[in-house]
């Protein structure tokens, strides 16, 4: 199997759950995945999903409030553009995956498979979650490959993560009915306090593992964030059948 990644990347990965790639994608494709996300949201090309289906705290409340019709995701990423398809598969992306699994990997088009978007105003902040509670798998490791398409940081609404919270033992009363880390208990406080921002620039990407724990700010800044998010999982590591993951499909990308 190819390696691309060093050995201290593969370590880094599996004892903090994320990894920072930098400069993966030329400024020319980040320009074609820009000008695609922005005429797709002008347009209101489906499937979308709004601030207002999300209900996030301080989302707008109805399709017809200021603001209600501000979207956080240009879903099913895959279909929309020649140009997400490509870096979902790109050979350079997927050996490293393969090294990290230890075997071929497959692309879920369940959930991620997006383009999400932070806007000023209305754009919502997003609690501490592990990424795992959108899929049914065999097992709760999947990687999210995170790509930013311009910069990332606290002002506009990047992410925080916690480094090794995917090995954590978190009890269920911890967590909310929505699986969100419960910002009322000290000991989640606490674990908030292990948080660090992500800052990106243009083109660097972030893979983190599905039982990473991160979440993200509101965008205080006057520009819209975007960032492209597909998501992987090992060629032994199924959906679990008659789930939404599984329904959704998955690409055997190999190697
Ligand atoms: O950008 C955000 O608000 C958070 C996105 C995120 O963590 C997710 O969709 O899993």
């Amino acid at each position: 199997m190819e390696t691309m990644l060093s050995e201290r990347q593969v370590e880094q990965f599996n004892n903090n759950g994320y990894l920072i790639l930098k400069n993966m994608v030329a400024p020319a494709v980040r320009d074609r995945m820009l000008s695609v996300t922005q005429q797709d949201l002008r347009g209101a090309v489906p499937p979308l999903e709004y601030e207002t289906d999300v209900g996030y705290p301080g989302a707008p409340q109805s399709f017809d409030a200021p603001g209600g019709r501000t979207a956080r995701r240009l879903r099913g990423a895959y279909d929309r553009d020649a140009c997400f398809q490509q870096w979902s598969r790109d050979a350079g992306l997927v050996a490293m995956l393969a090294q990290l699994f230890g075997e071929p990997v497959c692309l879920s088009l369940a959930h991620h498979n997006c383009i999400m978007t932070k806007h000023p105003d209305f754009g919502t902040a997003t609690g501490w979650h592990r990424d795992i509670r959108y899929w049914s798998f065999t097992r709760p490791d999947l990687i999210s490959v995170w790509l930013a398409l311009g910069p990332e940081n606290v002002a506009n609404g990047g992410l925080k993560l916690i480094p090794g919270s995917h090995r954590m033992d978190i009890q269920p009363e911890q967590l909310d009915e929505l699986d969100f880390l419960r910002p009322d208990l000290p000991q989640n406080q606490a674990l908030f306090e292990q948080g660090i921002p992500l800052e990106l620039e243009p083109g660097d990407t972030a893979f983190f593992h599905s039982g990473l724990f991160h979440s993200a700010g509101r965008n205080t800044t006057a520009s819209m964030k975007a960032s492209v998010v597909f998501a992987y999982h090992a060629r032994s590591n199924m959906p679990i059948a008659g789930s939404k993951s599984a329904a959704a499909g998955d690409i055997l990308l190999g190697p």
